[in-house]
Order: C-alpha cells, then sequence, then structure tokens
C-alpha cells in the first residue's frame, strides 16, 4: 500500500446522508472519513439559506429516527421548519455524536478513481487531500447541483445575482430595490413571497406555471408534539410502510371517479384546509388515472382563479401542461395573495420569452426592464448531476458520466456496474426524492452498513454488481415509471430541466415499501445481483 492515508470508507458530502453514514461506520468500527464542501453540515440546509426556504414534510416526521433520545429530546419550533431550524438541527446531531473528527469540512472530492490492482478507490479533494479507501460511499446529496438557467448574457448583468441553492451568508438586503426571479418550483415559491414585502418592485419571469398549495404552517403546538412523542417509534414504523414514508392521516381508499362530483369536492376541500400534501391521498387513484388526476387539478386552479384577484394573472398560474403530483408539488406560504400586492407583476415566458440578459436587466420579447438583483431559482441537475461532476473513474478508467451517458443505470439504485465497492445514497432507480428523504437516507444507509459489515464478516473485500441483475433492474425501473402518469411531465424527475440530459424517470416509483422488502431480501440471500469476492 502506499503512503497515502487509508480510510476503511470516504464518505463524501455531510448532509443528512453523510452524517448517518458516518455515524453508522464509526460505530461498526470502521475508519471513516467524510468530506464537505461546505463550511458546516447540512447539505441541501446547508447551502439552500434563502428567505423562506422550508422544509414541505413535518418537521416531527422529517428528522432522524435512528436514536429515540435524540426524537424525544430536539423541539422543533414549528410544524414545517424553516432552514436554520434544519441546519440547527444538523449541527446539533454531529455535535451530539461527537461526529466532528470524522468530518473535513470546506473540502469538495474532486475525483474517485478504482485501482484495479489494489482493489481500493483514490479520492483527491481540491484542498489537496489524496487518500485511499476501500469503500466510497456518495452521500453528496440528489438536489445539490445548481443550475443557471442558458440565458445568454448571463454574467454581463452589473447588479447583484443569487442562486436559491448558493444563498449568501448574510442577510441579502432588497430593501427599495428593483428585483426579479426567474424561476417557480418550489424555491422560487417560497422565496417570491418573503422578497415581495421588502423590495421596491418585483417581477416573476415564469416559465411553467405550477401547483402550489398552502403549507398552513404554525408554531409547534405542545399537546400535538407530546401525543406524537409518546408513540413515536409506533409512528416511525407505519410511516416506513406508506408509499411516501410520510403519515398523512387517513389516506382514501377510493377512486377519485368513483364517488359524486360533490363528495370529491368535499374531500378536497377538507384537505386543501389542513393544507400541505394532503390533498394528494384524498383518493387511490390521483397519480395513475388521467380523469381522475384530473379532478384534483381543477379544484387547485379553482382556487388559484379565487386567489388571484387579477384575472389576466391568475390565467398566467394556472397549472395546465402536466398532471398534478407530476412534478413535486410546491407548499407555499401566501404565494397567490403575493400577485394581488401592487408592487408585484408576473411575465409569462411562453408569451413573453428572455431574449438575453443585459447589463442593466432583463430583455424580452416586449423589451427591457431594468433592475438591481437577479435572483435565480432555477433549480438543479437533480439526483445525478453531483455524481457525475466528480471525475470518477471505474474499473478500466470508465467514467462514470460515460456509463451514464444514455441515463443512470445502476443496480437497486445502490452501485454501479463497473464500479465495485462504491455506492450512492438515494442515487437514482431508488425512491429517494419520491418521499421523505430521512425515510430513504435511514434505508439506505442501514443497508449498506449492514453489507459493509457482512463483507468483513465473511472476509470479503469487493462488491460489485452483475451486469445481468442491474440491467433487469433499469427495465423495471423504466417499466413501473411508465404504468403512472410521471414520464409526462417535463420534470427534473425526468432531467428535462438540463438541456441534453437523457430523459428518463429516475427516481423508483414501484412503491418505496416494496422497495424496502427487495433491498432485505436481497441482502438476505447473500446480496443476489452482485458479485462478491
Ligand atoms: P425546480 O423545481 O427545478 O424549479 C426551477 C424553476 O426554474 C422552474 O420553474 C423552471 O421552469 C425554472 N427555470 C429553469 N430554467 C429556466 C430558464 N432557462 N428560464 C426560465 N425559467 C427556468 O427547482 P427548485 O429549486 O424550485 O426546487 C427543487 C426541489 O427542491 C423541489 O422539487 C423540492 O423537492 C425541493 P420549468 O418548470 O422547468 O419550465
Amino acid at each position: 500500500m502506499s503512503a497515502e492515508k487509508y480510510y476503511d470508507s470516504v464518505v463524501v458530502g455531510a448532509g443528512f446522508s453523510g452524517i448517518y453514514m458516518v455515524y453508522r461506520l464509526q460505530k461498526l468500527g470502521f475508519s471513516v472519513r467524510a468530506y464537505e464542501a461546505g463550511g458546516g453540515v447540512g447539505g441541501t440546509w446547508y447551502w439552500n439559506r434563502y428567505p423562506g426556504a422550508r422544509c414541505d414534510v413535518e418537521s416531527l416526521q422529517y428528522s432522524y429516527s435512528f436514536s429515540e433520545e435524540l426524537q424525544q429530546e430536539w423541539k422543533w419550533e414549528e410544524h414545517f421548519s424553516a432552514q436554520p431550524q434544519i441546519q440547527a438541527y444538523a449541527e446539533h446531531v454531529v455535535n451530539r455524536f461527537n461526529l466532528q473528527p470524522l468530518i473535513q469540512l470546506e473540502t469538495r472530492v474532486t475525483s474517485a478513481h478504482f485501482n484495479e490492482s489494489s482493489q481500493l478507490w483514490t479520492v483527491e479533494t481540491d484542498r489537496g487531500d489524496v487518500v485511499t479507501c476501500r469503500f466510497c460511499i456518495m452521500a453528496s446529496g440528489v438536489l445539490s447541483a445548481g443550475k443557471l438557467p442558458e440565458i445568454p448574457g448571463i454574467s454581463e448583468f452589473q447588479g447583484s445575482t443569487y442562486h436559491s441553492g448558493q444563498w449568501p451568508h448574510e442577510k441579502v438586503n432588497f430593501k427599495g430595490k428593483r428585483v426579479a426571479v426567474i424561476g417557480t418550483g418550489s424555491s422560487g415559491i417560497q422565496v417570491i413571497p418573503e422578497i415581495a414585502r421588502e423590495v421596491d418592485s418585483l417581477v416573476v419571469y415564469q416559465r411553467t406555471p405550477n401547483f402550489s398549495i398552502p403549507a398552513r404552517n404554525v408554531p409547534m403546538k405542545p399537546e400535538y408534539e407530546n401525543n406524537f412523542k409518546s408513540r413515536y417509534a409506533q409512528l416511525r414504523a407505519e410511516a416506513k410502510h406508506t408509499r411516501s414514508g410520510t403519515l398523512y392521516g387517513d389516506v382514501g381508499t377510493q377512486s377519485a371517479l368513483e364517488v359524486q362530483p360533490e363528495e370529491r369536492e368535499q374531500v378536497y376541500a377538507a384537505r386543501w384546509a389542513k393544507g400541505g400534501n394532503h390533498l394528494m391521498y384524498g383518493f387511490t387513484d390521483l397519480i395513475t388515472d388521467e380523469r381522475a388526476n384530473a379532478t384534483a387539478a381543477e379544484f387547485v386552479r379553482d382556487r388559484i382563479r379565487e386567489m388571484v384577484k387579477d384575472p389576466e394573472t391568475a390565467a398566467k398560474l394556472l397549472p395546465n401542461d402536466h398532471p398534478i403530483g407530476t412534478k413535486r408539488i410546491c407548499i407555499d406560504t401566501n404565494y397567490y395573495d403575493t400577485y394581488n400586492r401592487p408592487n408585484v407583476k408576473l411575465v409569462d415566458l411562453r408569451d413573453t420569452p428572455i431574449l438575453e440578459i443585459t447589463k442593466q436587466g432583463v430583455r424580452t420579447s416586449e423589451g427591457e426592464t431594468p433592475f438591481d438583483c437577479i435572483v435565480f431559482a432555477t433549480g438543479f441537475d437533480a439526483m445525478t448531476g453531483a455524481l457525475t461532476r466528480i471525475d470518477m473513474k471505474g474499473r478500466g478508467g470508465l467514467g462514470l458520466k460515460d456509463a451514464w451517458q444514455a441515463g443512470p443505470v445502476n443496480y437497486l439504485g445502490l452501485m454501479v456496474s463497473g464500479f465495485p465497492n462504491m455506492f450512492t445514497v438515494t442515487g437514482p432507480g431508488s425512491p429517494s426524492v419520491l418521499g421523505n428523504m430521512f425515510v430513504a437516507i435511514e434505508q439506505h444507509v442501514d443497508w449498506i452498513s449492514d453489507c459493509l459489515d457482512y463483507l468483513r464478516k465473511s472476509h470479503r473485500t469487493v462488491i460489485e454488481p452483475d451486469p445481468k441483475a442491474q440491467a433487469e433492474w433499469v427495465a423495471h425501473v423504466n417499466e413501473v415509471a411508465h404504468k403512472t402518469l410521471y414520464p409526462k411531465a417535463n420534470s427534473w424527475y425526468m432531467g428535462a430541466n438540463v438541456p441534453g440530459k437523457p430523459r428518463m424517470f429516475m427516481p423508483y416509483i414501484g412503491g418505496a415499501v416494496q422497495y424496502r422488502e427487495k433491498t432485505t431480501q436481497i441482502a438476505e440471500r447473500g446480496y443476489e445481483g452482485f458479485v462478491l469476492k
């Protein structure tokens, strides 16, 4: 072995995946080093610190379940926590379990190459670290590689620019400023109401209207918290057996088309009043039957028509190019009402496209508008971007980018053939972003930790997917996606927001429960479909 520093495992990223991965590996007695590009832990929640950044899953559920003490002692201030508390939680977990010495901050992994003679990975960072490891675990996040739009002249603009996913640490002062926001996904929809209150004027540039539902966020009520915490273990276990990894109280058991229109409206209205994602759980077929889906979509469009006073603006905001839920539904606070403010204007880019960004502002087909600041809420190269931006080379110098040229291929969303001992946490091909990320993260980290332990106990050092098993899994991932309405949307799930990115539905939609059972069975059968040496 060379004189380079050796670790049993290197973990790339210290977001919620990386933190738990480090925790599990050190408990199992493996030497571990995590590298994190940010100046603090928390991953997505470290970077996305724009005003209004807030989780869309309730915090009592969007949190770790691995430690009963941790889940009992941590107090969430709100039902849906805002970014500062989520990041404080990440820091608390690291401190509480003494993980700081294992995590190197402000260090970006630039390359990871597999050496066939030593069967080890060599990992390099932008700080000059060169280390070898047996296992390379990519906890690099699914929404962490930010994306600017392909608009000519972007670098010409002389005012200030911000990307929602790389927000400054100091408060940005928008007071008295003329501000543009480009993008109306979850980030845009959260940041727009916050900025609108402060600015002199705000112009929102919308390419595709999205479905958004009020969060109806409230401060945490002690009775609710106590009740939840008194049954925490049981509720967490129940959540694991749902398709979204989240409990939404009563889930509908009928088709939306089986009931009379009045009853259907009542169901939607009650769920709309509850807020958040409840709406999509009213009936069984909202994501599989286009006619059923259309009833929910029209219900939301009616609410938008009610909330937005100017009928022309309301019409522009009506989502009409994708079934509801096939793009991640946005959960907002006062989003639609913001368009009733006199200082806010909406530009529909389908009628009025942006031609260029100029030194002074934004030029559309209708002319130039000067701005002091432009906010890009234009999203991410989701699921694959953080992986392919690293120079990853497996067996025979095969680059991950090349292996994934036609779209991400892997086995169970956990490992890629040709990349021995490299694991991806919540990667494409696994349920990942389709549900509660904490549930997906804990499941993957536990599976990977158990696998490493198994290899050690059975005196093996290398694991890699069998190409045949991988091909079957990829075919299955595609097949189940096409049984749903999801491929109908130009979403980041499909890679559609990145020009040139292959179109395929990246997460596994076959069911989180079935996925958990399948991955468990595979492990129990001695890692069926993998080659172990
Ligand atoms: P999203 O959901 O990818 O939203 C990005 C937004 O930016 C969306 O409205 C895009 O329109 C818009 N966009 C992207 N490129 C352009 C260009 N070139 N011109 C105009 N508008 C553009 O990212 P978010 O950060 O909001 O949310 C990501 C996830 O984080 C979210 O789903 C939650 O899970 C949390 P488009 O719809 O592509 O037409």
